[in-house]
């Protein structure tokens, strides 16, 4: 096997401490406890380690990534994340990625990746993470020991992104959903990656570019007057979103179909891929 590659020795040390943090301080039940205790506190690494999957990696899936962690470092943050999946782990520069997937949930993205390692959650014991193998932390959060067998929980992810016309199999090899870190998902059926989304400390997403498209209408002649930019002819149909067109700033000119379906007004200088027209048989 391959133990001896990694150092368990301060993960056993911690999970040690935690055994005595269970301990009361009285002796009476101290004595009557210690069998019990014995039992509950023995942490099997064996089947884990065994189940490790060398020169693999799962791909553009990511939760977080952190530097400087051991494998084991590595699975006992997933564990205490109910989101998290499976790790993919980088020895030679101990780095660590933890992921929302696991390679049955997303097949397309288990890689043969040379020096990597590749772990699932279901294979390791969950006790290693002290208090927090039997939290009740949400989704988005994750479980943190606290001394005497308690813990609390973090928020620590903006979830997974839900953007009509963003494909989130096509986002960046360095993307992910914690807080303060960044996704770049690539709009269907484009070819660039448009949109990009940050995660803030509130645990919201904010979108700072996006999938909407322009769709050739302008109010460039006559304010509030659009006009369909091929032919000059004012619009007989359109589907604005709610409180538009609003021309804010006095400078909203060009129509965007937004990722809801419906129309925006905004500034004709903005980034925005486009529809093309194209005349019915
Ligand atoms: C992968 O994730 C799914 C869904 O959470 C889970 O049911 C499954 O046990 C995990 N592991 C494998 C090997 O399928
Ligand atoms: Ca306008
Ligand atoms: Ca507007």
């Amino acid at each position: 096997m391959h133990h001896q590659r990694y150092n368990i020795k301060p993960l056993m040390q911690q999970a040690m401490l935690e055994c005595a943090m269970v301990i009361p301080k009285t002796y009476y039940i101290w004595s009557v406890l210690t069998t019990v205790i014995a039992e509950s506190c023995s942490v099997s690494l064996q089947e884990g380690y065994s189940r490790l999957r060398y020169g693999y990696r799962l791909d553009r899936k990511m939760i977080d990534s952190f530097v400087d962690y051991s494998i084991l470092d590595c699975v006992e943050d997933c564990l205490r994340r109910k989101r998290c999946k499976s790790v993919s782990y980088y020895g030679g520069a101990k780095y660590c990625e933890i992921n929302y997937e696991n390679k049955t949930t997303a097949p397309n993205k288990y890689l043969e990746s040379a020096g990597w390692v590749y772990s699932e959650r279901e294979d390791w014991d969950k006790t290693i993470t002290g208090p927090c193998a039997f939290s009740n932390c949400e989704m988005n959060q994750a479980c943190q020991p606290l001394p005497f067998a308690k813990h609390k929980c973090v928020l620590t992810d903006c979830g997974i992104p839900k953007m009509h016309r963003a494909d989130m199999d096509e986002v960046g090899r360095w993307d992910a959903i914690a807080i303060g870190r960044m996704v770049h998902p690539r709009c269907i059926n484009q070819d660039k990656h448009i949109g990009r989304l940050l995660c803030s400390k509130e645990g919201h997403w904010i979108v700072d570019r996006n999938c909407a498209l322009w769709i050739g209408a302008n109010d460039l002649d006559k304010e509030n007057e659009f006009t369909w930019r091929s032919s000059k002819t004012p619009l007989l149909y359109s589907n604005w979103n709610n409180k538009q067109p609003n021309d804010s700033n006095d400078n909203q000119v060009c129509a965007v179909l937004k990722e809801s379906g419906k129309w925006n007004d905004i500034k004709c200088e903005r980034q925005r891929n486009f529809i093309c027209e194209k005349a019915l048989k």
